[in-house]
């Protein structure tokens, strides 16, 4: 059988909880905030329980209170009290009601949502290699739905994500991890049949991969709490098709980073990943391991010369995995014909599904504003030690001439190595001895060794997004140059393309 694809997340038709009225029907290019969209009237819904656990009132109510003001809903993400993993929250100008980040989904208010804004989560992702089976298996819950799903719930108040992982796990399987260390794999939003317009949950995924030598690999699991059943069960595509909310994305991640991590896996398990789709989503750095390479750009679409670049590069400097960080634009000041941040990183989904081994990092998406290369690096330091791994930047041409005016590139060289590129049959500066002469008065002579030392030459097609972004603001019926799913996901969202009739 031939692989199947799992769409990178949120492209899932929603799903609806029991109780809610119908959706309000969005098309894909007006789903996005940035876009306005006059016409648009969701029904307001917020279930009668809410009310009945508001925290206000009740001892131990698990909802805020339906009459928050804008102001105070504005002053609780300015605080921090209300938090997002996916950045700073966007509220409505109008009423000051939280934004979802995933744009508009066709109903106002909370649903069935506790909290206005982000609902923190918590899921554990526990695999082990049967004993039986010889495979690899993933515990898996029966919700209340008939759904089966990965162990997880909501985190309590003053409780930490990882603290929510352990304890939802030990409560509806019976198993207790003591002992096993977990890896995040995800942090983010997640889609699900409760999202609204200004409710929305988001999980951080903890994955408990079970030794040989682990006494709980063997443990009978028993389903308590909220779980109607608990078992082990092989993984394989179809299962990931099956779950619950977007956890088969949930699994395909974590997978895609295990591989990355364990490469030397036995081969009858190496041959079953083989056939569960990549998903190159990578919100956290901490799974890396070896020579990563560190992509950054635009992406604005992100097209065929980048990917070919990043698979010559990967051989060439025998590279482990290779990441891409589009970087972040600043949502006040976006042009109406530009993809979002959040735009690029999934149209960046689309591009490496097939790419083992390369991801994307929302990292620079997320961040607000401006972000500079010295800080996205501390970042990812702060979770991948340099003995993990060696960090290798790829730079352009244009970029190695500016570099000593970069924000504190001394700094940089400290952190990565870097790989200088230029392009073959193009005279490249970085050839040329006045540039080298510059560098070195500029930033030392040691330095201006390391920021040349991998420097490479490439044979790849010139291609660039300006022409691609031209191409369709003139109404091209076909791009060539970019991957198909991405130009499907830009058509839906009539990216780059002339608006004035949308509205
Ligand atoms: C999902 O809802 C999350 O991934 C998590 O598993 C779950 C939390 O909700 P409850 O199980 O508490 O209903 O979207």
């Amino acid at each position: 059988m031939g692989a199947l694809t799992m769409p990178p997340l949120f492209e899932l038709p929603l799903t609806i909880a029991k109780g809610y009225p119908a959706r309000f029907e969005v098309p894909d290019s007006l789903r996005s905030w940035d876009r306005p969209y006059a016409g648009y009237q969701p029904p307001f819904y917020e279930s009668p329980r809410l009310a009945e656990n508001d925290r206000t009132r009740v001892r131990g109510g698990w909802a805020d209170p339906a009459n928050v003001s804008g102001e105070e809903l504005l002053l609780w993400s300015k605080s921090g009290y209300m938090r997002s993993y996916e950045g700073p929250i966007r509220h409505d100008p109008e009423t000051g009601r939280p934004l979802n980040p995933l744009g508009r989904l066709g109903i106002a208010g909370r649903g069935l949502l506790g909290k206005w804004g982000p609902n923190h989560a918590a899921d554990a992702f526990v695999t082990r290699i049967g004993p039986e089976s010889g495979l690899l298996e993933v515990l898996l819950i029966k919700r209340k739905s008939g759904e089966w799903a990965l162990p997880g719930g909501m985190v309590d108040s003053g409780e930490t994500a990882k603290a929510a992982a352990y304890r939802e796990l030990g409560e509806e399987s019976g198993l207790s991890m003591d002992g096993t260390r977990p890896r995040l794999v995800y942090q983010g939003i997640c889609d699900g049949p409760r999202l609204t317009d200004n409710a929305w949950i988001e999980t951080a995924m903890f994955h408990f991969h079970l030794a040989e030598h682990s006494p709980v690999r063997l443990a009978t699991p028993r389903a308590g709490d909220d779980a109607l059943d608990v078992k082990w069960e092989v993984v394989t595509p179809e299962l990931l098709y099956s779950l619950y909310a977007n956890h088969g994305e949930f699994v395909s991640m974590g997978l895609s980073q295990f591989r990355a991590l364990y490469p030397d896996l036995p081969e009858r398990v190496a041959s079953q990943l083989a056939r569960i789709p990549h998903h190159p989503l990578l919100t956290s750095f901490s799974e890396l391991r070896g020579r990563v390479g560190i992509f950054g750009g635009s992406f604005d679409p992100v097209h065929n010369g980048h990917l070919e670049v990043a698979r010559q590069l990967k051989t060439l400097h025998k590279l482990d995995s290779v990441v891409f960080i589009p970087n972040g634009q600043n949502p006040l000041k976006e042009a109406a014909t530009q993809a979002s941040a959040q735009e690029r990183v999934q149209m960046m989904c689309y591009a490496l599904k097939d790419e083992p081994q390369m991801f994307v990092s929302p990292l620079q998406a997320r961040a607000p504003g401006k972000s500079f290369t010295i800080d996205m690096l501390s970042a990812i330091r702060e979770e991948v030690s340099p003995g993990q791994a060696n960090l290798f930047l790829i730079l352009g041409a244009d970029c190695v001439k500016q570099f000593p005016e970069w924000k504190k590139p001394l700094e940089i060289l400290d952190q990565v190595d870097v790989i200088a590129l230029s392009r073959a049959g193009v005279e490249s500066p970085v050839e040329s001895l006045a540039l080298r002469e510059r560098l070195e008065r500029e930033l030392g002579e040691g330095a201006t060794k390391k920021l040349l030392s991998y420097f490479t030459t490439l044979d790849v097609p010139q291609i660039s997004s300006t022409s691609i972004r031209r191409e369709l603001a003139e109404g091209a019926t076909h791009v060539r140059d970019i991957p198909a799913d991405v130009e499907r996901y830009l058509r839906a969202r009539k990216l780059y393309a002339l608006r004035d009739s949308d509205t």
